[in-house]
């Protein structure tokens, strides 16, 4: 742990110098136009942040530290027995920007084993909440209950000195990772398991062992459960989940407080949602056509009578991917070396043949290609865990690796309290007839 700490640090000691000698000589360089379209439209294309983890090609789709999704099942470390990569591999590429050894895996592995323990207060306050309360609210209840382990919290009431935030960032960080599958699989086995809580299996890896909390001991679902780790957890610092974890974070709020944050924007149906959302729109449809196994003429028209209800077509689209996402592939990739003939799957790429030119024609959409969510669901079906409502809490657990990583570099890059200007639609209407000088005023 201690290594791993001093390498970070001293990579963002160096990275924090030439941030300094960069903002010296270019720090007045623009770096675009800002049309009023984005300010009233999401932010779309203004590039407003800086996010260390990982990179977003339109085109490419994700990278970390320049490692694209397929670079990262070939060369990061994997589980004894396993070809898909170890989960801890990538938070440790995340944070101090090289691939770890198989070594430095197992290292980090027996770290988060060690700080795994989550006090009995915090699964009580979960089984306060009523069973029908969704899984993403309990999740983010029991993280809120563990809030007061937060040792950022803790100094900075005893005074710490700014110099030692990101110590205690990553401490949080750390704790965090460590205890959240305990957190999410005493979630799924008390909502639909009878409460029945696992043993953890100090044996195994860290997806390997929330596989094992959460009552799936096949070893292909544990493979399954390391590459949905990896690929699900950073998408570099625009999204929903990222930002809002980053600006609550800005305020010098804990570990805990900021990831809670930012999974309550994970969990809203245009973005982490999405996966339990697509699952829910495939059952129906099943349903409604009275089979498993659509024809690509039924997908057409139900996907027809979706958009003219004024809905979206789950699992289509995204803010910056421009082409099929290759966490979609990624997973494709997977459901065809375990699970080719499992018509749940052959459904869900019946519908990625299907769905992208229905939503070209509507001429607005500007990506009609496929995102993770797409995929996910149908993997998971294929192996007992039907209950979709629980997916987005399996997209936070790894969703942490990316955002507390970068809570780590924002710390230690010193990054200040977020604050950009806003203006009213009046201002913007007193500006556009020349009335005032400058928006704003
Ligand atoms: N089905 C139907 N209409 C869609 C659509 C879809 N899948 N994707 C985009 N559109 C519509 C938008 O609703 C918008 O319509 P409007 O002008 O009538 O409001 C229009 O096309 C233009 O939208 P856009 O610029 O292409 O997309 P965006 O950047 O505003 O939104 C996203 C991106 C992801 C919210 C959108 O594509 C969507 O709602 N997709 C379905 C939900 C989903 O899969 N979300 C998960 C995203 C990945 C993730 O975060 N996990």
């Amino acid at each position: 742990m201690e290594m791993l700490k001093q390498k970070f640090k001293a990579q963002a000691d160096k990275l924090g110098e030439e941030i300094k000698a960069i903002l010296k000589e270019h720090g007045d360089t623009v770096i675009g136009q800002t049309t009023l379209a984005q300010v009233y439209q999401g932010m779309r294309g203004m590039t407003a942040l800086i996010t260390e983890t990982s990179l977003l090609d339109a085109q490419d789709g994700i990278r970390f530290r320049r490692h694209s999704i397929d670079e990262l099942r070939d060369k990061l470390p994997k589980a004894n027995g396993g070809s898909e990569p170890l989960p801890e591999g990538l938070f440790y590429l995340m944070l101090v920007g090289e691939i770890p050894t198989q070594e430095e895996v197992e290292n980090l592995t027996s770290i988060l084993q060690r700080r795994s323990h989550v006090p009995s207060y915090v699964f009580e306050t979960m089984s306060a909440l009523p069973k029908e309360t969704h899984p993403m609210t309990m999740f983010v209840v029991g993280v809120m209950a563990l809030q007061g382990e937060s040792t950022f919290a803790k100094k900075y009431a005893e005074g710490m000195n700014k110099k030692e935030y990101w110590a205690a960032t990553f401490e949080d960080t750390l704790d965090l990772i460590a205890r959240l599958p305990h957190i999410a699989a005493y979630v799924y086995r008390r909502k639909y398991k009878q409460g029945k809580a696992l043993q953890p299996d100090g044996l195994l890896d860290w997806a390997g062992n929330f596989a094992h909390m959460l009552g799936y001991d096949d070893d292909q679902f544990k493979e399954l459960m390391r590459l949905y780790m990896v690929i699900h957890a950073d998408h570099e610092g625009g999204n929903v989940s990222a930002h809002t974890t980053h600006l609550v974070g800005s305020a010098l709020s804990d570990p805990y407080l900021s990831y809670a944050a930012g999974m309550n924007g994970l969990a809203g149906p245009l973005h982490g949602l999405a996966n339990q959302e697509v699952i829910k729109w495939i059952f129906e449809m099943q349903e409604q056509l009275q089979t498993k196994e659509p024809t690509a003429e039924q997908i057409k028209e139900y996907v027809e009578k979706t958009l003219s209800e004024g809905k979206v077509v789950p699992g289509y689209g995204h803010a910056v991917l421009r082409k099929t996402d290759p966490r979609f592939t990624a997973q494709m990739d997977f459901g065809k070396k375990h699970m080719s003939d499992d018509p749940l799957v052959n459904t869900v790429w019946r519908i990625y043949e299907t769905v992208p030119p229905i939503l070209q024609s509507l001429g607005k959409v500007k990506n009609p290609w496929p995102n993770v969510d797409a995929h996910s669901g149908a993997l998971l079906v294929h192996y007992g865990m039907v209950e979709y409502e629980y997916y987005t809490v399996l997209f936070a657990v790894s969703r942490a690796l990316g955002v507390l990583s970068s809570l780590c570099w924002d710390r230690a890059l010193s990054m200040p309290l977020e604050r950009p200007k806003s203006v009213t639609t009046a201002a913007v209407k007193r500006w556009l007839n020349k009335e005032v000088q400058n928006l704003g005023d």
